[in-house]
Parts: structure tokens; C-alpha cells; sequence
């Protein structure tokens, strides 16, 4: 439906006029070189262009006072011994002839792209602004911020469009202060913030900016704050963050809306915040939160003040607004100790208000498994005892991720390799419906040894995925669908699973819904994570096969997704996909959607969905069009997980955490689970930063 980019040259005029070493880095090119990377990437090319207009004096009277909006009005006029004097009256200010106009012009962009949005105009955008606006306040101006785009925009919804729920995203470094106190006792308005903090050491130096500040009466934990403690949080920290605090509240909030403060101070390079997060992350947050509110996201640009850094991360976060898929994250997907202990004291601080943080942190976790292996008895984790290195998969990339990265969206996104013709009602125009087909006779030896594809049907079939992913794995498509007969689920699947690996992928997830069993001869060398959804029982035999039940609540099945799917699918880093819909799935579409939407941050979005070919063709469009980059519809307000969908969740947390790290929320005593676990850290205070 289209991306918004809303900007206008005008905003380039403010700037720092006299010598204020703090100030300095808030410059002009920061639009620049944003707006040029955009260009040279042709992704500005991509997007609806909307030219900036200036918020009225109402308008910013949403949440300023008047008195405030006059004194703003009259630096207009102003000298630059007066300006600097004013400037003085705030902390990390500066103001020049042209900050009010531009301070207008960055909160009406933000008015522009809200209204686009929420007329069904464009289904997200960014708006490329100066100044910024998420430290100001009611009655102040506050760190390089002037009015507060995002919590005007915010009012403006409430107000002229009637929403109910809004949820604003700060992803910037930098405590947005200015938006927490003007929404703190307001619980239409969720607002999440992580932040450098150093505990109370950094600016802006405010015991309000800990976890433990969660709103005031009505609107008690509808503040979200994630103080990190120390410098140095990369993309482990980052996704960790999103999957096991962020992403439970907003799915239990539901919001209407997304706002984000997009700082880029957060990512590596920058002064400011002292991070390690890299561009590609902020593709991967930008997808995260596109699962929310059918889509509907807006991104308004704060901090950032490292030009290279801050353009990439531009062009990563606006790529993935147009729908193109998030590329592979690089380094060691191990959150840091920290970074752990921030997430487990916000989650500590939310969960009184929160359903879906409730259960999870009070059952305590089994210590004896309450399923065993088929030998009866406990599963052995793994070969030869606690192995830190397993969440470090092989530490190349493979090849073809390499040459993703160099052309990153195929020019067919989605291909739909179907048997059953009645698909093409429901597909989007640009999924191609698949007509080639393996060979014959290679098909015939892949199916040889599997009974169950002997017959003409399966054999046609198996054919026509073997072509898919054939494509996808040379890069001439993106992700796909493929059918198959029910009784060949098994077996099909299993020949996909060793054709991916013997034709270039390094890395292969395999998440198998319903009866489907983890192929009998497939190798246990890590290369194949296996996961099922829909087992008697949760179970997890290695490290790399793991069972679970199918949870029968849509909280449960949330859960599941973010407490476990996410957090194994981002610490294996696969660079192929394949999610079977096998015999009893008992899947909901519009939880199939989600479940396909999000695993489409993974592998570069290579993403193959095989189906049992009497499949609803609503079923198969709805993935085609998640794969394809669609937002999955909203699920509605969530039910509590089941107490047996928890006690799954736990026991695997239990089990797993050890060697999947980004499945921990708590704290551990890690010396004593894992005597290496020094040794899986990177060194990470070693490099750049303090
Ligand atoms: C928007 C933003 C930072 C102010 C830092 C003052 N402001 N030291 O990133
Ligand atoms: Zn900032």
C-alpha cells in the first residue's frame, strides 16, 4: 500500500551559530546525508514523497502551552546575543532565526504522515525532521528538541482520528523524558523507551528514566522504561529487548497505531550513545514492529549523530517500511549480562500491570523435565555437556547471504508453487505463480527412497517445490509456497530439508507444525534446527530438536512465538526457512500469518512455506501476502496463555537457555550453568566505545 516520506529542504536552515561543544553535533547534514543515502539507494525513488508542512499554532497547543509557543515564535526575530541567552535558559539547546519555522515544519511532518497513514493513504512512512522532538516538553525545550513531533502526532490521532490506542517506540538512545511526562497518567498512550542511563550517570540525569518509573494513576504501566547500564548494546541486546519485553505488552496492548521516535544515536558509531547495534538492526526492529496495528507504522526521525552510521540506518529502517526484507544480522546473537539484567528488572517493574508477563515470571521453572526421550530418560541437551559456542554457529556467512546482501530484494519476491489451481483468486499481483518444475528424473531419485511419494500427485508436487527452492537458493526469488498431498507431507518435507542443505544453504530452520516428526536419517551436525509446534509434549531432545505443543490460546500461541520460536530462530541465524503446515496443524489463518510474517526476519526473508495441498486458498494468500511483505492482520485482544501453554514455555526456557541464550529473561548464576560462559561473551568492552 505504499510508504510515506515526508521532508522538506526548509528544515536544513537551523543550526548552531555559536560555540557549544555539546550542541555541535545536532548540524544540518544529518537531513542530508540521510536524504542523499535514500537517493543513492533509490529507495526515496520508492516512496510517496510528502512535502512538510508547518503544525498550526492549535496544533502544537496539544501539548504545549501558549505561552511557551509565543516565546518560540519570537526567537524569529531575535538577535544571536538574545538567541544564546534564551538558548542558555535550557539545558542542550540552541535557537536560531529559523528554529521556529522548522520546529513547525518537523511536527507538521509528523501530522502529515499520521493523517496519510490512518486515511489509508501510504500503510507506514518515515518523516526525516530537525529538530527533534521527544526530550520537549510541555513548557520547555530540552536536548536539541524544540516541540514534540511524536507526541503531537499522538494527541492529533487521539483527537482527530478518534484512536483509542497508540504505541510510541523510542528507540532512540537518549530518555525521550518530554513524551513520558506528557502521557504518564494516559492509557491510551503505551510508551516505551530504552536509554544509555549508567545508572543515573548519563544525561539527562533523571531518576524518572529507571524501570521502575511506569506511569501514574490511570495510565500505571503504560511508561515502559528499559535503562541500559552500560555502553556497548548490540543487535543481541536490541532484538532480546523487542522479543521479551516490548513485543509481549504491545501485543497484549493491541495498539491502533505505532508511533516511533527514531533516534539513530542508538546504533554503532555514534557519540553520543556508545552502541554497537548495527544498521541492519533497525531493519530488523522496523519488521518486529510491523506486525502490530495491521502495519500501520510511523517512524520520525530524533537523534543521530554519526552521518555514515545514521544513513544506513535510515535506508535499512526505510527499506523495511517498502516491505523488502531485513538482511541477515551480523556478530554473536548473545544478549550481554546487562543488557539481561535491565530487560529482567523492566519486566520485574511491568509485570503487575501486564498479563502477559505475569505467569511467565512467577512459575517457577521444573528442574527435573516432566517429558523424557524415548529411552526414558531426561534428554541429553547435548553431546559432550554444556557447549557455550553452540549459539555461535559457524562464524562464516554463506556465500549466497553474501551475494543477498549485494542485491538485497530479488525482483520476484514471492513465488506460489501450487498444485491446486484455485489460488490465483486470492494472490496479490506481484506472487508469481510458479509453472516450472524439476526435472523428471531428479525429482524421481530425490522421491526414491520415501514411499510415501511414489504416487503421480506427490511426485508432481515435490517437482514444483524442488524448482522453488532451486530459485530461491540462486536468489531469484524471495520466499514462496509450496503444496503438497498430506500423506507425502513428511517425506516432501524431508527432501527439502536435504536439498536446501546439499544446494548452498549453511544453516537451515525447520519449523514443522503438526504431526510431523523430525526426519529419522537427518543429520545431528547443527546445521538443521528443528522445531515443532504441535507435539504431545514439550520436549527438547537436543539442542537442535525441539518439541512443543501446539498452545490452544492466542496468548499462548504469542508466547510461544516471542518466548521461543523468535529467540532460537535469531540466535541460529538460518539463512533458509522452511515452515510446514503439516497433518493436524490446527493453525488459525491469522496466526499462520504472523507466524510466517515474522519469520521472515530471519535468513533474509528466505522463507519456503510448504502447505498440505487441501489447504484453504485463503490460508495460502494470506502467506503469500505476508511473505511478500504484507502487514498480518491485527489478532485482536490477546487471551492469557493457558497454564499448560506456560509450563511448556518454561520447562523449554529451562532446558535450552543454557545453550540458546537469546531465550533467557532471567538472571542466572551462568558461571555455575555453564562453566565457559565467560568465553561466549565477545569482548565487547574490548574494541570501540568505553
Ligand atoms: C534528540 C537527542 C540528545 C541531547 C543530548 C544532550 N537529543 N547532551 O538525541
Ligand atoms: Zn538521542
Amino acid at each position: 500500500m505504499g510508504t510515506a516520506l515526508v521532508y522538506h529542504e526548509d528544515m536544513t536552515a537551523t543550526r548552531l551559530l555559536w560555540d557549544d561543544p555539546e550542541c555541535e553535533i545536532e548540524r544540518p547534514e544529518r537531513l542530508t546525508a540521510a536524504l542523499d543515502r535514500l537517493r543513492q539507494r533509490g529507495l526515496e525513488q520508492r516512496c510517496l514523497r510528502l512535502s512538510a508542512r508547518e503544525a498550526s499554532k492549535e496544533e502544537l497547543g496539544l501539548v504545549h502551552s501558549p505561552e511557551y509557543v509565543s516565546l518560540v515564535r519570537k526567537t524569529q526575530v531575535l538577535g544571536e546575543e538574545e538567541l544564546q541567552a534564551l538558548s542558555g535558559q535550557f539545558d542542550a539547546i540552541y535557537f536560531h532565526p529559523s528554529t521556529f519555522h522548522c520546529a513547525r515544519l518537523a511536527a507538521g511532518a509528523g501530522l502529515q504522515l499520521v493523517d496519510a497513514v490512518l486515511t489509508g493513504a501510504v500503510q507506514n512512512g518515515l518523516a526525516l525532521v530537525r529538530p527533534p522532538g521527544h526530550h520537549s516538553q510541555r513548557a520547555a525545550a530540552n536536548g536539541f528538541c524544540v516541540f514534540n513531533n511524536v507526541a503531537i502526532a499522538a494527541a492529533h490521532a487521539k483527537q482527530k482520528h478518534g484512536l483509542h490506542r497508540i504505541l510510541i517506540v523510542d528507540w532512540d538512545v537518549h530518555h525521550g523524558q518530554g513524551i513520558q511526562y506528557l502521557f504518564e497518567d494516559d492509557p491510551s498512550v503505551l510508551y516505551f523507551s530504552w536509554h544509555r542511563y549508567e545508572h543515573g550517570r548519563f544525561w539527562p540525569f533523571l531518576r524518572e528514566s529507571d524501570a521502575d518509573a511506569v506511569g501514574r494513576g490511570q495510565g500505571l504501566g503504560f511508561t515502559v522504561n528499559l535503562p541500559w547500564n552500560q555502553v556497548g548494546m548490540g543487535n543481541a541486546d536490541y532484538v532480546a529487548a523487542f522479543l521479551h519485553l516490548l513485543l509481549p505488552l504491545a501485543f497484549e496492548f493491541d495498539p491502533e497505531l505505532v508511533l516511533v521516535s527514531a533516534g539513530f544515536d542508538s546504533a554503532i558509531g555514534d557519540p553520543e550513545g556508545q552502541m554497537q547495534a548495527t544498521p541492519e538492526c533497525f531493519a530488523h526492529l522496523t519488521h518486529l514492529l510491523q506486525v502490530l496495528a495491521g502495519g500501520r507504522v510511523c517512524a520520525m526521525l530524533e537523534g543521530g549523530y554519526h552521518l555514515e552510521s545514521l544513513a544506513e540506518s535510515v535506508c535499512m529502517t526505510v527499506q523495511t517500511l517498502l516491505g523488502d526484507p531485513a538482511p541477515p544480522l551480523s556478530g554473536l546473537m548473545v544478549p550481554c549480562q546487562s543488557a539481561l539484567e535491565s530487560i529482567q528488572s523492566a519486566r520485574a517493574a511491568q509485570a503487575p500491570y501486564w498479563k502477559s508477563l505475569q505467569l511467565q515470571d512467577v512459575t517457577p521453572v521444573p528442574t527435573s523435565p516432566s517429558t523424557h526421550s524415548p529411552e526414558g530418560r531426561p534428554p541429553p541437551l547435548l553431546p559432550g555437556g554444556p557447549m557455550c559456542k553452540a549459539a555461535a554457529p559457524a562464524p562464516a556467512p554463506s556465500s549466497l547471504l553474501d551475494q543477498l546482501c549485494l542485491c538485497p530484494a530479488p525482483s520476484v519476491r514471492t513465488t506460489v508453487a501450487l498444485t491446486a489451481p484455485d489460488i490465483t483468486l486470492v494472490l496479490p499481483p506481484d506472487v508469481i505463480q510458479q509453472e516450472g518444475s524439476a526435472l523428471r528424473e531428479e525429482t524421481e531419485a530425490w522421491a526414491r527412497p520415501h514411499e510415501s511419494l511414489a504416487r503421480e500427485e506427490a511426485l508432481t508436487a515435490l517437482g514444483k517445490l524442488l524448482y522453488l527452492l532451486d530459485g530461491m537458493l540462486d536468489g531469484q526469488v524471495n520466499s514462496g509456497i509450496a503444496a503438497t498431498p498430506a500423506s507425502a507431507a513428511a517425506a516432501t518435507l524431508d527432501v527439502a530439508i536435504q536439498r536446501g542443505l546439499s544446494h548452498g544453504a549453511q544453516r537451515l530452520l525447520c519449523v514443522a507444525l503438526g504431526q510431523l516428526d523430525r526426519p529419522p536419517d537427518l543429520a545431528h551436525d547443527g546445521r538443521t534446527l528443528w522445531l515443532n509446534i504441535g507435539g504431545k509434549e514439550a520436549a527438547a531432545l537436543s539442542m537442535f530438536h525441539v518439541a512443543t505443543p501446539l498452545p490452544v490460546m492466542t496468548g499462548g500461541f504469542l508466547s510461544c512465538i516471542l518466548g521461543l520460536v523468535l529467540p532460537l530462530a535469531y540466535g541460529f541465524q538460518p539463512d533458509l526457512v522452511l515452515v510446514a503446515l503439516g497433518p493436524g496443524h490446527g493453525l488459525q489463518g491469522p496466526h499462520a500469518a504472523l507466524l510466517a510474517a515474522m519469520l521472515r526476519g530471519l535468513a533474509g526473508g528466505r522463507v519456503l512455506a510448504l502447505l498440505e495441498e487441501d489447504s484453504t486458498p485463503q490460508l495460502a494468500g494470506i502467506l503469500a501476502r505476508v511473505l511478500r511483505g504484507e502487514a498480518p492482520p491485527s489478532l485482536g485482544p490477546s487471551s492469557v496463555a493457558s497454564p499448560e501453554d506456560v509450563q511448556a514455555l518454561m520447562y523449554l526456557r529451562g532446558q535450552l537457555e543454557p545453550q540458546w541464550k537469546m531465550l533467557q529473561v532471567r538472571l542466572i548464576a551462568e558461571a555455575w550453568l555453564c562453566p565457559g560462559a565467560r568465553l561466549c561473551h565477545r569482548g565487547r568492552w574490548g574494541g570501540q566505545g568505553k
